[in-house]
């Protein structure tokens, strides 16, 4: 196949069923939001396992409203249904175990709470979605993942972005590999969070791009904070060493956008 003929080609459903078969995964030629659709089926009953792709997303959605954009087949959108028996409070842990299972396929590092970055100017590569919603069957986890395969730098949204394809020298990408290197390593790192979650937390740590890093945490209600990046709780809460806080216990952030900031001289 042609660089661009693998850069522009259909996932394949087959391969897709043989090589993840503990998954039921379902590929829609286009769609608005890839999580939309999941939710809908969890709130009719849908079991944990679905998966839900699509070649073209055209009405994505990031946190806070903002929206995530993707030319079609050149992007992996993937919804993944999950019914986790964990306490609410550990639910937070969700989007930082995906981003964990992204990082093992694509060798990036984990900005907290759900970016995936690459590369020497750590740009973003992969955006992490999760939605609680509450079913007849019990809370269900909508676990979105946006990954940039094969966008050229011409076809990036934002400035701050990056693609696999970037960011190995313009090598062709094959988005069904890495699809099913994904579904397989989300399977582990669930396995972790649920059965050994101190082991899940030292690989977020050791993968992290934000640990040890000053940071300007910009949290809800147009308040920020300041500081040191030191650790992540066992609720999936960022620690923060607030500047001027000095022998103070560290602030720990539940939700918010952090920036990292460059290192002071
Ligand atoms: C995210 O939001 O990063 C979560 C994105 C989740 C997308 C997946 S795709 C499958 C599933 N179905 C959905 O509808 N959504 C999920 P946030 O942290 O709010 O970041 C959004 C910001 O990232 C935007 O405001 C842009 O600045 C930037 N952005 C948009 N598209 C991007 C892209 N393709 N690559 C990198 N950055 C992007």
């Amino acid at each position: 196949m042609t660089t661009d003929g693998m850069r522009r080609a259909s996932l394949d459903q087959a391969r897709l069923a043989t090589l993840a078969p503990t998954w039921r995964i379902e590929v829609l030629p286009e769609t608005p939001s890839t999580n939309a659709v999941c939710a809908d089926r969890a709130r009719t009953g849908e079991a944990e396992g679905l998966v839900v792709t699509t070649e073209h997303q055209y009405a994505g959605r990031g946190r806070l409203d903002r929206v995530w954009e993707m030319p079609p087949r050149s992007a992996l959108a993937v919804s993944v249904l999950l019914r986790p028996e964990l306490p609410a409070a550990r639910w937070p842990w969700l989007p930082l175990m995906t981003g964990v299972a992204v990082a093992r396929v694509v060798e990036g590092r984990v900005k907290w709470p759900n970016d995936l970055l690459m590369g020497p100017q750590h740009k973003k590569v992969c955006g992490i979605l999760v939605e609680r919603i509450d079913t007849e069957k019990g809370p269900a986890a909508i676990v979105g993942i946006g990954l940039n395969t094969s966008l050229t730098v011409d076809e990036l949204p934002v400035p701050t972005a990056t693609s696999l394809s970037i960011e190995r020298g313009g090598a062709p990408v094959d988005r069904t590999e890495v699809l099913t290197r994904l579904l397989g390593e989300l399977s582990a790192a669930y396995a972790l969070l649920v059965e050994d979650p101190q082991r899940l937390a030292a690989e977020y740590v050791a993968r992290s791009a934000t640990l040890g890093q000053r940071v300007r945490a910009e949290l809800p209600g147009d308040r920020e904070l300041t500081g040191t990046a030191t650790g992540i709780d066992e609720f999936g809460r960022l620690l923060l060493d607030v500047d001027g806080d000095r022998g103070g216990q560290p602030t720990a952030v539940g939700a918010g956008d952090i920036v990292h900031l460059r290192p002071e001289r």
